[in-house]
């Protein structure tokens, strides 16, 4: 039954008893007391089922009766923040959920228990189900080659509906400054009228990110945008000379070396700059994280490196916002909650490992992205044409087959705030090649995230198959990748 191909896994399944037809007089309910942002996940659960079903699907906010079912229920026990219940009958199908976000996953997995396309029986059963990881991301660099909002959306669409909660947007890199900035104008301007390759660039306005910002919302996704520092920095030195140690503005660059690049440490210029950028964006984040990258600074010295990273996680707290950064920080001193992206991999040398278990031990919330597992820009295999392949290939298989809950020696579960998947594109450029790239290794990510541990490569893999309609419907031009027993 279809309770069997659900990506990700739900907690618990049982399918028993006679379905819900949902035909031409279904009605969606969320009865009296539903305030307006419930309503709201109605409306959006209704387009996206309308959309495949092509069923009238009316919504109601008044009486109770058959249908679907949209219930908030405070005391609903065990499903914390983002879990729910499903319950299908022949009276319809209820979705119970203490919070919205837990209807709007509820109505997911109700989207899956549907056929891809036409009416159908949703089979009878009850679902109870919430997440493993609280943090369940997807990175997107718009900086190497720029990517338009519409297509962040299509991308934010694609991932909500596997449940995957944020997007960090890379936002800011040698080759090019993407978010406009009021009080720096020639970042995005300048700065970003290039890219990797030599093309156009482009720069989004804050109208067009508090749009994007505004769309991951209604489908539970948080923005958390970043400013990578104080490596990684080319696009903003270029722009401006004043950035610059020896007053002089480097050529833009539209290559592909990493590490070169380094804010001034030692000019109060900078930090005026880091202040304006930082507040300026955390005024446009309604989430509570800021990113401030730290990777790859290998033209700061450690002690200037320390030193910036001090006084830029202050400026993120007096923001009040919470520090997110690459594990690099582990080597100078994270802010007090300051969260770590590990970005290592199985040839990491055991003493950084120790380093990021140590901050994990003194309270930094880890997230998981190892480059050899969830780095979407790593080739499949030798046949793939994009990507690169410095952290050696990783097939669909390798991005599902670990565990985060026992993945980094020494860091307990408890220690790990989630996973997440970065799609850097320097050999990135279309949404073809993105979505090649994605599909279906971020589903890994998804069912990780989400699921009970499991590491069971034969039952996942059958799952993940059972998905290549839905993706194909959806127009995602997925890897048909070999290891993956896709139907047919
Ligand atoms: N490492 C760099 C990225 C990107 C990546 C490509 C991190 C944190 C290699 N930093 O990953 O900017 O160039 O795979």
């Amino acid at each position: 039954t279809p309770y069997e191909r659900l990506l990700p896994a739900p907690a618990s399944a049982r399918a028993e008893g006679p379905g819900y037809p949902v035909g031409a007089a279904t009605v969606i309910r969320t009865g009296p007391a539903a305030g307006a942002e419930v309503r709201r996940v109605a409306e959006l659960l209704a387009g996206q089922l309308r959309g495949t079903s092509g069923l009238p699907l009316p919504v109601d906010h008044g009486r109770a009766g058959d249908g679907i079912r949209l219930r908030i229920d405070a005391r609903a026990g065990g499903l914390g923040e983002e879990g729910y219940r499903l319950d299908s009958g022949p009276r319809g199908v209820t979705l119970t959920a203490r919070t919205p976000a837990g209807l709007f996953h509820a109505g997911q997995t109700l989207r899956q228990l549907l056929p891809v396309s036409g009416p159908g029986t949703v089979p009878g059963g009850r679902i109870t189900d919430a997440p493993r990881f609280a943090y369940r991301g997807a990175m997107l660099d718009i900086a190497r080659h720029f990517f338009t909002v519409d297509q962040a959306k299509r991308y934010v669409d694609q991932l909500a509906q596997y449940k995957v909660n944020t997007l960090h947007l890379h936002l800011t890199d040698d080759q090019g400054w993407r978010i406009a900035i009021d009080s720096w104008p020639r970042l995005a301007e300048y700065g970003g009228g290039t890219e990797v390759g030599g093309g156009p660039g482009g720069h989004w306005t804050k109208d067009r990110y508090r749009d994007l910002v505004a769309y991951a919302a209604e489908r539970y996704v948080d923005v958390v945008p970043e400013i990578d520092m104080p490596g990684h920095v080319n696009a903003a030195l270029a722009s401006y000379p004043e950035l610059n140690c020896d007053g002089k503005a480097p050529e833009r660059y539209t290559g592909t070396k990493v590490g070169f690049s380094s804010l001034c440490v030692g000019k109060e210029r900078t930090y005026e700059f880091v202040d304006d950028v930082l507040g300026e964006l955390a005024a446009l984040t309604p989430g509570r994280y800021l990113h401030i990258g730290g990777d790859e600074a290998h033209s700061t010295p450690a002690a200037d490196y320390a030193a910036f990273m001090d006084r830029a996680q202050a400026v993120v707290a007096r923001h009040g916002k919470t520090v997110v950064a690459w594990h690099q920080l582990a080597s100078a001193r994270p802010a007090p909650g300051a969260v770590l992206q590990y970005w290592g991999h199985d040839r990491t040398a055991a003493a950084e490992k120790a380093a990021v278990a140590a901050a994990a031990k003194a309270g930094h919330p880890l997230v998981l992205s190892p480059a050899d597992r969830l780095y979407l820009d790593m080739k499949y295999d030798t046949a793939t044409k994009q990507g690169l392949a410095w952290a050696g290939y990783v097939p669909v298989r390798r991005s599902y087959e670990w565990d985060p809950g026992s993945y980094l020696p020494d860091v307990p579960e408890t220690a790990v705030l989630g996973v997440e998947a970065p799609l850097w594109t320097e050999t990135i450029a279309t949404r073809a090649d993105l979505e090649f790239m994605a599909f279906p290794r971020v589903l890994s990510l998804a069912e990780l995230g989400w699921s009970p541990a499991a590491r069971d490569w034969g039952a996942y893999s059958g799952r993940l198959a059972a998905h290549a309609a839905r993706l194909d419907a959806q127009g995602i031009a997925f890897h048909r990748a070999p290891d993956v027993p896709w139907e047919e």
